[in-house]
């Protein structure tokens, strides 16, 4: 009989748990379990509520279990670069801290007065992000990192929770900024600078290893199905490099959900002088790939607009409102640090616009549609830095995650990138935790067949670039990038 594999993804705003199964060599997959996720602001910190997390699965599981699953594979994803300091009885010492607490302002600067931000990059190949892991660290209490046994990473926390058994997942461990990218390991030079020893993590696994059955104290208390956890590619966004289906030659992703992660699968990484100078990252992938990729603002900005209008209108319906509007009535650079979290993103948006001289968006479908047109600029620009890093052309890109479902920012990005977007599916994440899961089973090969799989699977729509829509919008937008630079 076919198994049943249960993903968990927890995003930065929300958690699911799918069903799949293989039938007929396609995959079906059923949401059973779907929570809320946020920090929220507690001891001086925004901070995740990581029990909270953790009792949502066990919720899922008792539904999977009345619904008549006895025995199921488990894999987990999250959000990247936050961590748990877990003490010697194996209790967490405090709620982790999210990476958009603002603890971490200005420690890039901090930490590199005498360790040059060339010779990290070189090291490790990981972007410059003021929420790194390893930045994180570096503002940790020192009180609490003394008492500290094992750092664990948030989705290997939660299955450290679950089954009692503490790794540390290389996908998600390379978004610490502390992984050598020649040995392989902690960079004992790097952890050294954040007062942290190689022994205080569990040992580094390769994506898809079985990490074992959930505890039986907590299968007897909540009755739960048999349940066999593997760790799958724990971070999520390299859970949705793996879901997304891999159409065209020289393909690229985008993985558009609270983040935009745009880049490449690469078999060996890029970190020369080029890519440095891009702040392009090497993330480890499944199977020995790097992400060559970078984050953008992404979605974060719709999220914070939905929720400051009240929650009046859906996602859709804000896309339905700005398809009303003309795109590109302002650029803005939606990467700005600004954006990452603002009091209030409504106003942040529409002081940017006047402060640098620009029409102001007012209603809730001009709002979205400058945000929708200027993340697809930015989308399309960065497919022509990948192209000039890579020194080949970029000829389609795979929109996967909730993103893929806004058709209007698919169709500009198409053509304003001039590159064929193939959109879909919206749950790669959980697709790609799904794969890992089936191969460390053994009923997928690989992943170029599970890639075939995700193909024939699921409705993928076909964007093509129009010729001579916008004429100049990049150049015009590249200039007032220029201008604009801090
Ligand atoms: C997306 C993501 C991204 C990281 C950020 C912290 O959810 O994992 O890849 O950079 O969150």
């Amino acid at each position: 009989m076919a198994k049943t594999y249960v993903a968990v993804d927890i995003g930065a705003s929300s958690g699911r748990l799918m069903l799949a199964k293989l039938a007929d060599n396609k995959l079906v997959m059923k949401e059973v379990h779907r929570f809320k996720n946020g920090f929220v602001h507690a001891k001086g910190h925004d901070r995740w509520n990581i029990d909270k997390l953790i009792e949502e699965i066990l919720i899922g599981l008792v539904k999977i279990k009345k619904a008549g699953y006895q025995e199921v594979v488990l894999g987990i994803d999250t959000w990247a670069v936050d961590y748990v300091l877990v003490d010697k009885q194996g209790n967490k010492l405090q709620d982790p801290i999210s990476y958009r607490d603002t603890r971490t302002q200005g420690s890039i600067e901090r930490l590199t007065t005498d360790l040059s931000k060339e010779y990290i990059y070189q090291k490790t190949g990981i972007q410059f992000l003021d929420f790194n892991t390893l930045y994180q660290l570096f503002e940790e209490d020192k009180e609490l990192l003394a008492k500290t046994a094992k750092i664990m990473m948030i989705p290997d926390y939660i299955g450290y929770a679950l089954t009692g058994k503490a790794v540390t997942e290389v996908t998600n461990a390379s978004t610490t900024q502390m992984l050598s990218l020649r040995e392989g390991l902690f960079d004992d030079h790097l952890l050294e600078k954040v007062n942290v020893k190689q022994e205080q993590f569990p040992k580094l696994v390769e994506a898809g290893t079985v990490l074992g059955e959930i505890r039986p104290e907590l299968a007897e208390k909540y009755d739960l199905p048999k349940t066999e956890v593997i760790t799958v590619a724990t971070h999520d966004t390299a859970s949705a490099v793996i879901g997304a289906p891999g159409i065209g030659q020289r393909w690229a992703y985008l993985s558009s959900g609270t983040w935009s992660l745009i880049g490449t699968e690469l078999n060996t990484p890029e970190n020369g002088q080029e890519a440095f100078k891009q702040n392009y990252t090497n993330e480890w992938g499944a199977y020995g790939t790097y992400r060559f990729l970078k984050n953008i603002m992404g979605l974060w900005i719709i999220q914070n607009i939905k929720h400051e209008l009240k929650d009046q209108y859906s996602f859709a319906e804000l896309a339905a409102l700005a398809e009303k509007e003309a795109p590109f009535q302002q650029l803005i650079d939606v990467n700005d640090e600004r954006f990452q979290n603002p009091s209030n993103m409504i106003k942040e948006i529409q002081d940017y616009c006047q402060e640098t001289q620009q029409k102001v968006p007012q209603t809730p479908g001009e709002l979205a549609m400058a945000v929708y047109s200027n993340l697809s600029l930015y989308y399309a620009n960065e497919l022509a830095i990948l192209d000039h890093i890579l020194g080949y052309r970029i000829d389609s890109l795979n929109i996967v995650g909730g993103g893929s479902n806004v058709g209007l920012m698919n169709q500009l990005t198409a053509t304003i990138g001039n590159v064929n977007v193939y959109a879909g599916p919206s749950e790669a994440t959980a697709i790609g935790n799904i794969m890992v899961q089936m191969i460390t089973k053994g009923d997928i090969l690989n992943v170029y067949l599970a890639r075939r799989i995700i193909a024939k699977s699921f409705a993928i729509k076909e964007f093509r670039p129009e010729p001579n829509k916008y004429p100049q919008i990049l150049q015009r937008y590249q200039s007032f990038f220029e201008k604009n630079k801090k």
